[in-house]
């Protein structure tokens, strides 16, 4: 029995140890499988890691370089804008109103375009390489110059100006609104729920702008009280001069309704005169005729109809090869716009670059009558000027690389604002003279 027992025990011994070393091998296989998940998740965190960090240091990369092509952009620009300035506008007399902004687009393509763009150059200019001339074109992407002025513009901030400025903007502000077309915007309530009439909605603007705290422009007509601080957002008028046009969403009435309609009208820059040469907007343009009609009962500008259709021919003007040189030359082209096209059309002036293409000649052919108006000088001399443009936007955008999708992989872009009069402040610059960048966004 005994003998039996330490058998039974020993065969009990063994079965342990072999059990023991069976939990073992669990243990190794549970082990490597443990460490195998860990390791996965290991390399998986390694490769995203990686792969992020690559993505963003090529996206630094693809950054800094369309930085700096917005930056050649812009300093190519201000060449062009150095020509015009210090070639044409001296020159005017001789040249006339040739602006070189409206020609960038043609010969853009040979500085800021790729490789593709500047050999299709080459061939339309005679059939020679791209390689043929040193430097054109740049490496890597592609940037895109859009050189404007902002002359043919309101400047919002002569509300804050003289008291003939205050007046001369008023005016125009009024003159601008005038038109029955508008009258929705003036029966129904603006998004923040305020009724307000023409004369109300120009008193907003002055007196946002203007420094005093009473309405009007002789702050006699009570205190400025247009409800900023009873809104969900509250806020104070600024009375002072604003930095972009922006600000004027903050007037009290201007909602995106009326934004769309008018707030392509606006600047903050220049002088507070339009440029005749460079107002394009037909709603600008009958302000300044209706304000500066020889005669107040004149049938056109007492017919909205027949004025916007002056208006609007007056606006396509410089697409038929009309420049005004300077406010007699607008006088006269108003006057009798058909006689105009008529004098165009047989070859009397051939304008700048030859004359108005096939295209514009066509066009200037089929135009509708239109009925004219006969301005005074004197009256036209105040709301308007001529002669060479002050201040120019200038809008680079520049791409690199492109998406399956044919869309730009990279893009940013660049908005300056370049101002003839203004001098720049460094004496030690090279560059010390009239003439400076007084707005400057990377986006
Ligand atoms: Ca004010």
């Amino acid at each position: 029995m005994r003998r039996k027992t330490h058998t039974r025990r020993l065969v009990g011994a063994n079965a342990r140890v072999i059990g023991s070393a069976h939990r073992q091998a669990g243990m190794a296989l549970i082990m490597v499988v443990a460490f195998l998940a860990v390791l996965q998740a290991l390399v998986a965190e390694y490769s995203t890691n990686t792969t992020v960090n690559s993505v963003s240091a090529a996206n630094a990369r693809e950054a800094m370089r369309a930085q700096f092509l917005n930056r050649s952009g812009a300093n190519l620009a201000q060449l062009i804008i150095r020509v015009q300035t210090d070639v044409l506008d001296k020159n005017r007399q001789f040249l006339g109103d040739i602006q070189l902004a409206d020609y960038t687009g043609l010969f853009m393509g040979a500085f800021g375009g790729s490789k593709e763009e500047v050999n299709d150059l080459g061939a339309m200019l005679g059939g020679f390489d791209g390689d043929a001339i040193e430097g054109l074109g740049v490496a890597v992407g592609a940037f895109d110059v859009q050189i404007t002025t902002e002359d043919g513009k309101l400047n919002m901030n002569c509300a804050n100006g003289s008291t003939a400025s205050k007046k001369n903007l008023r005016t125009q502000l009024e003159a601008m609104l005038f038109f029955d077309a508008y009258n929705p915007i003036f029966e129904e309530p603006d998004a923040d729920g305020w009724n307000r009439t023409r004369d109300e909605q120009v008193g907003a603007f002055m007196d946002y702008i203007d420094k005093d705290t009473g309405r009007g422009e002789d702050a006699r007509g009570g205190a400025e009280d247009y409800g900023y601080q009873t809104l969900d957002d509250k806020y104070r008028a600024k009375n002072n001069y604003i930095d972009t046009t922006s600000e004027l969403k903050l007037v009290r009435g201007v909602d995106d309704r009326f934004w769309t309609l008018f707030g392509g009208e606006f600047t903050v820059y220049g002088d507070c005169k339009v440029n005749i040469g460079a107002v394009t907007d037909p709603k600008l343009i009958a302000s300044v005729i209706f304000l500066s009609a020889k005669s107040p009962d004149d049938p056109v500008v007492q017919d909205p109809r027949l004025l916007w259709a002056l208006a609007k021919r007056v606006a396509e003007a410089r697409s038929f090869g009309v420049y005004f040189d300077d406010l007699q030359a607008f006088a006269d082209y108003v006057k009798s716009p058909d006689g105009a096209l008529q004098e165009l059309l047989g070859g009397a002036d051939q304008g700048a670059f030859g004359g108005p293409n096939q295209e514009a000649q066509s066009a200037a052919a089929n135009a509708e009558p239109v009925q004219g108006v006969e301005l005074d000088q004197q009256k036209l001399g105040q709301v308007a000027k001529s002669g060479p443009r002050r201040v120019y936007r200038v809008e680079v955008t520049s791409t690199i690389g492109v998406t399956p999708k044919g869309e730009p992989r990279f893009s940013r872009k660049l908005v300056g604002i370049w101002d003839t009069e203004v001098q720049n402040q460094n004496m030690r610059s090279t560059d010390y003279r009239k003439g400076a960048w007084v707005f400057w966004r990377e986006e």
